[in-house]
């Protein structure tokens, strides 16, 4: 049985957990000063043989990202902090940035002096006005005792300056362009990739962007080495990682846990499904990528393994449902989301999500017409690899998944309605 392996979160159950003084007791800040101490280059290629990946869904190698970024010019150099946490399931960084929002703070600071920058950017989802509080109490915090701020450094000439932002609540903003222009001050659109961020991003300036579980996974890597985080993990994916289980499980919340742990282990320490039930199917990766069923529950939770078992870790968000759950009602629901959050900037998201949703709830009501799950599947299918961004693709992934494990049902909602077909649908998800 895999242990599990709390970092991030090793300090969330002490009093007071979010304030200096708790973090500093327990080695806080310690790796900032280390790493003054590091010659140019040598931050970056840390990361990169420690084999950290970004934690935000895409997996990309965090050192190789830092090492994107141009020499310097003379000009600023930026580090965004993507906070923008909205995916449905995926509740792992506002609980870290409200339990410890200082090892986020520390891994900014690392992170800017390795690429030679100044200026942090947190961009925060706009709705979590507690985060938002916590968060720049902890930067006034970090700033009132020297560890941040203007002049400091063991020389006292380094520059490091953090703002809080919060967004307006809309899931394109998570997008890492979408959001760049959100934070200009315009609207939440994604741009045309290349140029990618590390080359033109915030002003049109390098930037890196990283979501707040890799920017906060930087600091015990300083810390305590790229053996220490190389060592944990499964052969193509090292270190630790927040699984985040939510729906019909006995304990959801938080695991923290070595990349690799599989499904059943994770269900285990969570109590299970709960009493009296069994797993009918699961997400593995959030509402964007394609389902799992209990067959899968031995699937290491690593990126290679979860893509060669058919689906995407993503943000390693679990959600558990029973036999009493519709899969009509759970694929609707996100697709309620996914048409809501479309940004509208390209005809096959904008459109398509539409018809998508309109065709679910015909079926969710038993009021589908013949024809229309081979129609749905079509339409998601022609969405997917045409949208402009991730986001069209993620609303169509569930969809199809949906659709080729569970096509009986989908049918049903031809004549039956699916709170008929599941009368015993007891949730606290929708
Ligand atoms: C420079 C190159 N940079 C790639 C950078 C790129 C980005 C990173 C990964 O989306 C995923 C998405 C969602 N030169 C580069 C380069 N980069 N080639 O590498 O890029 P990409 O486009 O693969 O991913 P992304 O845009 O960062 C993230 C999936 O995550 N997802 C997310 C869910 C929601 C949340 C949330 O609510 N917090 O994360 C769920 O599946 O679909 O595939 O930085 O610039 N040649
Ligand atoms: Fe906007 Fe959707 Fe197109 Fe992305 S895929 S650009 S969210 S309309």
């Amino acid at each position: 049985m895999t242990t599990l392996k709390p970092v991030i979160s090793e300090i969330w159950d002490q009093e007071r957990s979010w304030k200096l003084e708790t973090y500093k007791k327990n080695h806080g800040y310690e790796a900032l000063e280390k790493a003054w101490s590091y010659n140019e280059g040598e931050l970056t290629q840390l990361m990169k043989d420690a084999g950290l990946a970004g934690r935000g869904g895409a997996g990309f190698p965090t050192g190789l990202k830092w090492s994107f970024l141009p020499a310097p010019d003379g000009g600023p150099r930026y580090l965004v902090v993507n906070a923008d946490e909205s995916e449905p399931g995926t509740c792992k960084d506002i609980p870290a940035l409200m339990a410890n929002p200082h090892d986020l703070i520390e891994g900014m600071a690392i992170c800017l002096l390795a690429v030679g920058g100044h200026h942090g950017f947190v961009y925060l989802r706009g709705e979590v006005v507690h985060v938002y509080r916590r968060l720049m109490a902890a930067v006034r915090e970090a700033k009132e005792a020297g560890l941040i701020g203007k002049g400091v450094g063991p020389k006292g000439n380094y520059d490091l300056d953090i703002t809080v932002h919060a967004g307006a609540g809309a899931y394109i903003c998570g997008e890492e362009t979408a959001l760049l222009d959100s934070l200009e001050g315009l609207r939440g659109q994604p741009r045309l990739k290349p140029p990618f961020p590390a080359a033109e991003g915030l002003y049109a300036r390098p930037t890196v962007i990283n979501n707040v579980e890799t920017i906060s996974s930087v600091p015990g890597i300083v810390r305590n080495g790229k053996e220490w985080f190389q060592d944990m993990g499964t052969e193509s994916a090292n270190g630790h990682g927040f699984f985040s289980l939510s729906g019909h499980v006995t304990k959801p919340g938080q695991y923290e846990a070595p990349l690799g742990i599989t499904g059943r282990e994770l269900l285990e320490y969570a109590g299970g499904i709960r009493s009296g039930h069994e797993l009918k199917f699961w997400a593995v990766g959030g509402s964007s990528a394609p389902l799992f069923t209990p067959e899968h529950l031995d699937v290491p939770l690593d990126y290679n393994s979860v893509k060669q078992a058919g689906s995407m870790l993503a943000t390693r968000a679990l959600m558990m449902f029973d036999e009493t759950v519709s899969v009509v009602r759970v694929i609707s629901r996100w697709t309620d989301f996914y048409q809501h959050e479309s940004c509208g900037k390209c005809t096959p998201c904008r459109e398509g999500t539409f018809w998508m949703r309109q065709i679910m709830h015909r079926l969710e009501e038993g009021k589908g017409q013949p024809g229309d799950v081979d129609l749905l599947y079509e339409i998601a299918g022609n969405i997917q690899g045409r949208s402009f961004c991730a986001l069209g693709d993620a609303a169509a992934t569930p969809i199809k998944s949906g659709i080729e494990l569970f096509r009986g049902e989908f049918e049903a909602g031809y004549t039956t309605p699916a709170r008929e077909l599941f009368p015993h649908e007891k949730s606290t998800l929708f």
